[in-house]
Protein backbone atom coordinates (compact mmCIF):
# COMPACT_ATOMS: atom_id res chain seq x y z
CA UNK A 1 0.00 0.00 0.00
CA UNK A 2 1.31 3.48 -1.22
CA UNK A 3 0.32 6.93 -0.65
CA UNK A 4 1.52 9.65 -3.62
CA UNK A 5 2.32 13.31 -2.40
CA UNK A 6 2.54 15.49 -5.91
CA UNK A 7 4.40 18.75 -5.36
CA UNK A 8 4.25 20.10 -8.61
CA UNK A 9 6.17 18.20 -11.20
CA UNK A 10 7.43 16.18 -8.48
CA UNK A 11 6.07 13.29 -7.43
CA UNK A 12 7.05 10.98 -3.96
CA UNK A 13 6.28 8.31 -3.13
CA UNK A 14 5.48 7.06 0.53
CA UNK A 15 6.04 3.78 1.01
CA UNK A 16 5.46 1.60 3.96
CA UNK A 17 8.89 -0.44 3.71
CA UNK A 18 11.12 2.29 3.60
CA UNK A 19 15.11 1.96 3.94
CA UNK A 20 15.40 4.35 6.70
CA UNK A 21 12.74 2.20 9.10
CA UNK A 22 14.66 -1.24 8.16
CA UNK A 23 18.00 0.53 9.57
CA UNK A 24 16.23 1.60 12.44
CA UNK A 25 14.17 -1.37 13.13
CA UNK A 26 17.24 -3.57 13.31
CA UNK A 27 18.71 -0.77 15.74
CA UNK A 28 15.50 -1.48 17.74
CA UNK A 29 15.99 -5.38 17.89
CA UNK A 30 19.52 -4.42 19.52
CA UNK A 31 18.42 -1.81 21.71
CA UNK A 32 17.46 -3.65 25.23
CA UNK A 33 14.35 -1.06 25.20
CA UNK A 34 12.30 -3.22 22.75
CA UNK A 35 13.31 -6.20 24.63
CA UNK A 36 11.22 -6.23 27.68
CA UNK A 37 7.71 -7.43 26.82
CA UNK A 38 6.69 -9.82 28.65
CA UNK A 39 3.16 -9.41 28.68
CA UNK A 40 2.97 -9.74 24.97
CA UNK A 41 1.70 -12.75 24.11
CA UNK A 42 4.04 -15.61 25.09
CA UNK A 43 2.47 -18.08 23.48
CA UNK A 44 2.12 -16.15 20.23
CA UNK A 45 5.75 -14.18 20.19
CA UNK A 46 8.31 -16.90 20.89
CA UNK A 47 11.08 -15.89 22.92
CA UNK A 48 14.07 -17.04 20.62
CA UNK A 49 13.29 -14.50 17.02
CA UNK A 50 16.59 -15.26 15.53
CA UNK A 51 15.04 -16.79 12.52
CA UNK A 52 12.46 -15.75 10.05
CA UNK A 53 9.88 -15.79 12.96
CA UNK A 54 10.09 -11.33 12.38
CA UNK A 55 7.80 -12.28 8.97
CA UNK A 56 6.14 -15.27 10.47
CA UNK A 57 4.33 -14.46 13.74
CA UNK A 58 1.43 -13.10 13.71
CA UNK A 59 -0.12 -10.67 16.50
CA UNK A 60 -3.67 -10.05 16.56
CA UNK A 61 -4.05 -6.35 16.37
CA UNK A 62 -6.08 -6.83 19.22
CA UNK A 63 -3.78 -7.75 21.52
CA UNK A 64 -1.57 -4.72 20.75
CA UNK A 65 -4.13 -2.25 20.93
CA UNK A 66 -4.77 -3.39 23.90
CA UNK A 67 -0.96 -3.04 25.22
CA UNK A 68 -0.63 -0.33 27.68
CA UNK A 69 1.40 2.01 25.35
CA UNK A 70 -1.57 2.16 23.15
CA UNK A 71 -4.70 0.95 25.18
CA UNK A 72 -5.33 5.34 26.16
CA UNK A 73 -4.30 6.24 22.64
CA UNK A 74 -7.29 7.23 20.53
CA UNK A 75 -5.85 6.88 17.44
CA UNK A 76 -4.79 3.17 18.72
CA UNK A 77 -7.10 1.60 15.58
CA UNK A 78 -5.86 3.86 13.11
CA UNK A 79 -2.24 3.38 14.25
CA UNK A 80 -2.56 -0.04 13.98
CA UNK A 81 -4.30 -0.44 10.67
CA UNK A 82 -0.99 2.19 9.28
CA UNK A 83 1.34 -0.23 10.52
CA UNK A 84 0.21 -3.35 9.07
CA UNK A 85 -0.02 -4.14 5.55
CA UNK A 86 -2.36 -6.61 3.67
CA UNK A 87 -4.16 -8.46 6.61
CA UNK A 88 -4.89 -5.43 9.18
CA UNK A 89 -5.84 -7.69 11.74
CA UNK A 90 -2.55 -9.07 12.58
CA UNK A 91 0.85 -7.91 12.87
CA UNK A 92 4.29 -9.61 12.00
CA UNK A 93 6.74 -8.79 14.87
CA UNK A 94 8.71 -6.89 12.17
CA UNK A 95 5.98 -4.76 11.63
CA UNK A 96 5.13 -4.45 15.41
CA UNK A 97 8.88 -3.24 15.60
CA UNK A 98 8.44 -0.59 12.79
CA UNK A 99 5.76 0.56 15.02
CA UNK A 100 7.58 1.09 18.25
CA UNK A 101 10.88 2.20 16.27
CA UNK A 102 8.52 5.10 15.07
CA UNK A 103 6.89 5.92 17.82
CA UNK A 104 10.53 6.03 20.33
CA UNK A 105 12.55 9.06 21.33
CA UNK A 106 15.01 8.13 18.64
CA UNK A 107 13.28 8.05 15.14
CA UNK A 108 13.78 10.88 13.36
CA UNK A 109 11.59 14.03 13.00
CA UNK A 110 10.77 13.29 9.03
CA UNK A 111 9.76 9.38 9.78
CA UNK A 112 7.23 10.50 12.53
CA UNK A 113 6.00 13.26 10.40
CA UNK A 114 5.61 10.66 7.27
CA UNK A 115 3.42 8.31 9.92
CA UNK A 116 1.45 11.08 11.58
CA UNK A 117 0.29 11.96 8.16
CA UNK A 118 -0.78 7.95 7.29
CA UNK A 119 -2.09 8.03 10.98
CA UNK A 120 -4.66 11.38 9.55
CA UNK A 121 -5.50 10.17 6.40
CA UNK A 122 -8.68 7.91 7.11
CA UNK A 123 -9.21 7.79 4.05
CA UNK A 124 -5.87 6.80 3.01
CA UNK A 125 -5.83 8.68 -0.25
CA UNK A 126 -2.47 10.56 0.42
CA UNK A 127 -4.63 13.93 1.54
CA UNK A 128 -6.07 15.66 4.75
CA UNK A 129 -9.36 16.75 3.53
CA UNK A 130 -11.74 18.07 5.72
CA UNK A 131 -13.55 14.79 6.84
CA UNK A 132 -9.55 13.60 7.75
CA UNK A 133 -9.09 16.90 9.68
CA UNK A 134 -12.45 16.59 11.23
CA UNK A 135 -11.77 12.68 12.42
CA UNK A 136 -8.55 13.51 13.76
CA UNK A 137 -9.98 16.75 15.84
CA UNK A 138 -12.49 14.70 17.15
CA UNK A 139 -10.32 11.98 18.31
CA UNK A 140 -7.51 14.40 19.71
CA UNK A 141 -9.85 16.29 21.68
CA UNK A 142 -11.92 13.09 22.68
CA UNK A 143 -14.59 14.63 21.01
CA UNK A 144 -14.83 17.98 23.29
CA UNK A 145 -15.46 20.15 20.56
CA UNK A 146 -19.54 21.02 19.09
CA UNK A 147 -19.65 21.24 15.58
CA UNK A 148 -19.18 24.99 15.21
CA UNK A 149 -16.01 24.68 16.91
CA UNK A 150 -14.38 21.90 14.93
CA UNK A 151 -15.68 23.74 11.74
CA UNK A 152 -13.69 26.71 13.31
CA UNK A 153 -10.25 24.85 13.93
CA UNK A 154 -10.29 23.31 10.51
CA UNK A 155 -10.95 26.63 8.84
CA UNK A 156 -8.10 28.21 10.74
CA UNK A 157 -5.88 25.41 10.15
CA UNK A 158 -6.63 25.07 6.08
CA UNK A 159 -6.12 29.10 6.11
CA UNK A 160 -3.30 28.96 7.44
CA UNK A 161 -1.71 25.19 5.84
CA UNK A 162 -3.68 25.19 2.84
CA UNK A 163 -1.24 26.93 0.56
CA UNK A 164 -2.36 26.54 -3.26
CA UNK A 165 -5.78 27.29 -2.06
CA UNK A 166 -7.31 23.24 -2.88
CA UNK A 167 -9.08 22.80 0.46
CA UNK A 168 -6.99 20.00 1.52
CA UNK A 169 -3.31 19.29 3.11
CA UNK A 170 -0.77 17.62 1.01
CA UNK A 171 2.45 15.82 2.63
CA UNK A 172 4.19 19.15 1.95
CA UNK A 173 2.02 21.00 3.47
CA UNK A 174 1.29 19.46 6.13
CA UNK A 175 5.23 19.46 7.04
CA UNK A 176 5.47 22.70 6.53
CA UNK A 177 2.52 23.46 9.41
CA UNK A 178 4.38 20.88 11.80
CA UNK A 179 7.60 22.23 11.00
CA UNK A 180 6.43 25.63 12.78
CA UNK A 181 5.34 23.59 15.88
CA UNK A 182 8.18 21.81 16.96
CA UNK A 183 6.36 19.89 19.82
CA UNK A 184 4.22 18.74 17.78
CA UNK A 185 5.48 15.06 17.05
CA UNK A 186 6.98 14.94 20.48
CA1 LIG B 1 -7.47 11.73 3.04
CA1 LIG C 1 -3.56 22.06 -0.32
Amino acid sequence: MRSQVYTGQVKLHLRYRQPQRTALSSRARDSPSVRPLPGLAPDVVPYDMSGKEGHTVRIPVTLVENMPELKENPFRQQICKVFTEGDHGHMTFEEFLDMFSVFSEAAPRDIKAVYAFKIYDWDEDGYLNKADLKATLLKLTKDGLDEEEVQFVIDKVLEEADLDDDGMLSYIEFEHVISRAPDFLK
